[in-house]
């Protein structure tokens, strides 16, 4: 039987550990996030030089005994708790995470541990008691941000080096620092005694820590702590920062012995839903986690909802920041954007709350949220790009539809079976140019039947390229190269299907002689491959240009001057030990023995470039961890020019580059191919 099959499948990944801890913050779906510190009262500028944020201390460099007299000017006088819950509360958030201490180790809260706190400041008062309180007042769960990077406690390692051994004039604590060793298991019990009484006082929902990845933390340090929030309150969730396997940006975690309830995507949102799988996107609503004065670059309203909505209908919550300025008011633009997203949220909220991902693959016009009542389901039709006829097509959906309803107008509309599909006549007063919310209830649990998923490396191609159609199981593909939608007639898919010229291949799943799902296409295109250059090189291995310099993202270097050079027989860093503050460009030519089109993957740590012929290949520029990139580009037999960009600005340095034709995997390119 198929359908049983498929409801068994759609059920996989739906328990999880955890289950009972985490159901408030799977219901809640939205958050506010506050940086808030010591930096807040610098507003991003120091001596002139602006962009900078919370990590003001770090990126202009300012000496700790400096930093230090920000203490006296911390008073923001109009910082009114139950006004902060209240615009949180209003734009239907149903948490806060407040930072306790950010990487500056600058204490929001009245510390035992150290006077690095705002009892050291005029304003004298516990923010975090009188937040904690009023979230409490108004039903908001209250979290906590904690930083374990910290750039002020004496023994925190690694120290900056920038600062050499300027962190010795704190005289916070007033500890002689002349001679003091540091010690990084006092650090940690340091950390340890924060989070233990944070928990104790403040009860916050979600322990939130960041600042994982310098090298001094590891698993033996971040499963014990994770174990100490947990002993302190059994039912606090803690976010997978505690421990060591963040992916990146991205967030995600890499590894099964990893403490942490949830990934933590940060400025991103994942392409997809993960079942099973707990996550939070952080992000901004400007450029900025800290109060910037000159950063006026908000998303707008109908932006930051409809991420709202894409992260719900694949599974996960939304944690929008707030900057306060130092005067403890939330810049007009934020307080604009929260009242506009309640509006939104006033009427739209059931969509989002308590919902969970979307059952279908993907959308033309929009995003999918689900919630199961009784033998129902309600699934929440999110359009952003309405269909010009109004007829809202919902592909593949195999349920008896119950009912249709606008949110908007609260009306009934109607809903109908074509074929594979249900079809919602959209009705005419929309919900506004944010998105138009519909609720289709149907009988039992969504059985879907996705358009085939057409897998291949490249719609590109220089030669004949294999392609796969991948569909639910027991499912029959059927496919078209001439533009036609696919039919009981068509082409069958028999596991392995050769594109050979440009084409648009479109694909349909079919049971029982009948089409069940909609039509997937890509378009692809042959193409030329560049042609080589003329020349024959005669140097083996490649000329390298060695640059110093402090940057944060890769300058031009071709056009740079002031460098030394040598000879290098491939892309590495392997003969130099110095990779600090440093650049440096390869350059030469490259041996393509057939015409194909050729993956690169580039990887590096921090910013690195490939061109090809001129062409750039890859990006993977800024300043990051070892992070590895992939692009394409068709070449033709012969010699062409090949050039890397590479810089490290601090903490690790890393560099490699591998090729391969479509179809095989990418390797290192041997030194035998390389010339200048
Ligand atoms: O608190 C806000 C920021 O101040 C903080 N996180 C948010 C929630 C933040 N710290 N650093 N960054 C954001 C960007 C840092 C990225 C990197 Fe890395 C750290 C690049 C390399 C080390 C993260 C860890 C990405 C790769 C490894």
């Amino acid at each position: 039987m198929l359908i049983p099959t498929l409801i068994a499948i759609s059920m996989i990944g739906q328990t999880s550990r955890a289950q009972d801890r985490m159901a408030w913050w799977r219901e809640a779906r939205f958050g506010m996030f506050i940086h808030w510190g010591l930096y807040s009262i610098l507003a991003g500028e120091w001596n002139g030089s602006k962009g900078h944020a919370e990590w003001i201390r770090e990126t202009a460099h300012i000496p700790v005994a400096e930093y230090e007299r920000l203490l006296n000017r911390f008073n923001p006088v109009k910082f009114d708790a139950d006004a902060w819950v209240k615009m949180a509360k209003d734009a239907g958030m149903k948490y806060i995470v407040i930072t306790s201490k950010h990487h500056d180790g600058f204490n929001l809260w009245d510390s035992p541990y150290t006077e690095w706190d705002v009892m050291s400041t005029p304003f004298h008062r516990d923010i975090l008691k009188e937040l904690s309180e009023a979230c409490k007042r108004q039903g908001i769960v209250f979290c906590t941000y904690h930083s374990i990077m910290d750039w002020h406690h004496p023994d925190y390692l690694p120290k900056r080096s920038w600062e050499g051994e300027s962190w010795r004039q704190s005289t916070v604590d007033h500890l002689d620092l002349s001679n003091y060793n540091p010690d990084y298991s006092k650090f940690v019990e340091y950390l340890r005694n924060e989070v233990r009484t944070i928990i104790q006082r403040y009860h916050p929902g979600v322990m939130w820590f960041d600042g994982e990845w310098e090298n001094t933390w590891t698993h033996a340090f971040g499963k014990p702590l994770y174990e100490l929030c947990l002993k302190t309150d059994p039912n606090i969730i803690v976010n997978n920062r505690v421990d060591v396997f963040r992916e990146g940006m991205e967030g995600m975690t890499s590894n099964d012995k990893a403490a942490g309830d949830f990934g933590t995507p940060e400025q991103t949102i994942p392409a997809t839903g993960m079942p099973g799988v707990d996550w939070e996107t952080c992000m901004t609503m400007n450029n900025n986690w800290g109060y910037n004065a000159e950063d006026h670059n908000f998303k707008s309203t109908k932006e930051i909802v409809r991420m709202l909505i894409d992260i719900a209908s694949k599974g996960g919550n939304y944690l929008l920041n707030i900057g306060p300025r130092p005067d403890g008011t939330f810049p007009d633009e934020s307080v604009q954007r929260l009242k506009e997203i309640g509006q939104w949220m006033k009427i739209n909220g059931e969509s989002i709350y308590g919902t969970s991902a979307s059952p279908f693959k993907s959308l033309a016009w929009g995003r999918c949220t689900q919630k199961r009542t009784g033998g129902q389901t309600t699934l929440y039709l999110h359009v952003f790009e309405p269909p010009k006829d109004g007829r809202l097509i919902v592909p593949g959906l195999a349920n008896k539809p119950v009912s249709a309803r606008a949110l908007s107008s609260r009306r009934d509309t109607k809903v109908w079976r074509e074929g594979p599909d249900l079809v919602v006549q959209m009705a005419d007063g929309t919900g506004g140019d944010i998105c138009t919310t519909y609720a289709l209830r149907i009988e039992g649990a969504p059985i879907v039947f996705d358009a085939p998923e057409i897998i291949t490396e490249s719609s590109r191609f220089v030669n004949p390229v294999h392609v796969k159609l991948k569909a639910n199981p027991q499912i029959e593909i059927r496919y078209t190269t001439d533009g036609s939608d696919p039919d009981v007639h068509s082409k069958r898919f028999d596991g392995d299907l050769v594109i050979r010229e440009t084409c648009t291949l479109k694909a349909r799943s079919f049971h029982n002689g009948k089409p069940v799902s909609g039509v997937s296409q890509i378009a692809f295109e042959k193409v030329k491959p560049r042609p080589a250059k003329d020349v024959v090189p005669q140097k083996p291995g490649l000329e390298l240009r060695l640059f110093e310099g402090d940057w944060n993202k890769l300058p031009e270097f071709y056009f740079e001057t002031n460098f030394r050079t040598k000879e290098i027989a491939n892309f590495t860093l392997a003969d130099d030990p110095k990779k600090e503050y440093c650049g440096r460009f390869y350059l030469g030519m490259i041996s393509i023995e057939d015409s194909d089109m050729y993956r690169f993957v580039l990887r590096s740590d921090d910013g690195s470039r490939l061109w090809v012929d001129g062409e750039l290949v890859v990006d993977n520029d800024g300043l990051h961890a070892s992070l590895e990139k992939t692009g394409a580009i068709a070449l033709a037999k012969g010699w062409h020019q090949i050039a890397v960009e590479w810089f490290n600005k601090t903490g690790g340095a890393d560099l490699s580059l591998k090729m391969g034709a479509l179809g095989s995997e990418p390797k290192p390119i041997p030194d035998g191919m390389l010339r200048h």
